[in-house]
């Protein structure tokens, strides 16, 4: 399958993050992405291509548009009030505020962020447009005939919502394609996440939707991120209910509890029968993850991507976490292998 990667993403880069009180070396960094591309290359996986650009449109299909223009706009305003460095909120708006635009960058920030592990920095903007880009072009080869495509994207997206950014991600990639499948004409679309992390940016975004189902495997919110979202008992509402399901595991769950997840996650898609996937890809289920607390191990992943290809029908990989540094790629790739290993 081919890979689409964009530069641009090595755009966003922090040293540090403010991890449990303290400043520590960052854990989404570029060198992942980079690591990630190195094995698509060694294990031959296919062409890497290029993104093609894409305008606002099916960005503002899935995002509200003041939060993309704050995306846009945010740096330079707190640059000239703050100076060059990077913009981190340090205020968020109480519950039942007053949600009134203010002429303050710092502000706007806690408005839209939910957590401090996402700096906006001069090129923020530029590289979660590229990794949209890498998204989108992904459906277009998927529209063109391709059985699947790999987005190398970064920053990831699955905990971006229509209007807020955190836990490393600005913009909802995955949903972007997602919803862009159904704008080329598919009727019904699924995601499955297999990220760590619950993806409750892109549940969100389609709750309300019966169109779109998002299917969630994770470390149970009640100790993991993001926390307050990512329950069993969150099953979509409006036209959405009965499409959404998340299957929470605790720390330590290894891959037969795994699988047994994913079995039920895929019976579902299944069911509901999508003429598209998409795949939000986290390999921080590793069992060596530095912040994560499942145990899979490399050898597992071709697993997944097996029980994937099954489904028989397209699907974009959309690249999300992953911070086992050494082994990041093996296990991304793993999954691409063994997806393509089944399909033939
Ligand atoms: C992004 B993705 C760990 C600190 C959490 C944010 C995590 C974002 C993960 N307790 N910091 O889903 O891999
Ligand atoms: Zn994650």
């Amino acid at each position: 399958m081919k890979t689409i990667f964009s530069d641009k993403h090595a755009l966003q880069s922090v040293e540090t993050e403010f991890y449990r009180g303290k400043w520590v070396e960052a854990f989404e960094i570029p060198r992942r992405a980079e690591l990630v591309l190195a094995e698509v290359t060694r294990s031959r996986l296919g062409p890497v291509i290029a993104p093609d650009s894409f305008d606002f449109k099916p960005v503002l299909a899935v995002h509200d548009e003041t939060f993309v223009r704050f995306l846009e706009t945010v740096w330079e305003a707190w640059t000239a009030e703050v100076g060059l460095v990077p913009a981190y909120p340090n205020i968020w708006p109480p519950r039942r505020s007053r949600m009134i635009p203010t002429v303050r960058p710092g502000a706007e920030l806690g408005r839209y962020a939910v957590d401090m592990s996402s700096p906006i920095l001069a090129g923020t903007w530029e590289a979660a447009r590229a990794g949209v880009d890498c998204a989108l072009t992904g459906v277009q080869l998927i529209e063109a005939g391709e059985a699947a495509a790999f987005a190398l994207c970064r920053p990831p997206g699955h905990h971006a919502g229509r209007d807020y950014f955190g836990g490393y991600c600005f913009l909802n990639n995955a949903a972007i394609a997602a919803q862009q499948f159904r704008t080329r004409g598919a009727e019904r679309v699924a995601v499955l996440d297999i990220d760590y992390h619950h993806g409750n940016g892109t549940q969100d975004i389609f709750y309300d939707r019966g169109d779109v189902l998002t299917v969630s495997i994770h470390g149970d919110p009640v100790q993991e991120y993001p926390y307050y979202i990512g329950f069993a008992d969150e099953t979509g509402e409006g036209a959405g209910a009965g499409a959404n399901l998340n299957l929470p595991l605790p720390w330590g769950a290894d891959f037969t509890a795994y699988s047994a997840a994913l079995d039920e996650g895929l019976q579902r898609i299944r069911a509901f029968a999508p003429e598209r996937l998409v795949v939000s890809l986290g390999v921080d289920t590793y069992q060596g993850d530095p912040i994560s607390h499942f145990r899979l191990q490399s050898a597992d992943y071709p697993q997944i991507g097996a029980k994937i290809a099954a489904l028989g029908i397209p699907v974009l990989f959309v690249m999300e976490g992953g911070y086992a540094i050494e082994a990041i790629g093996v296990n991304a790739v793993n999954v691409l292998k063994g997806f393509e290993a089944a399909r033939g």
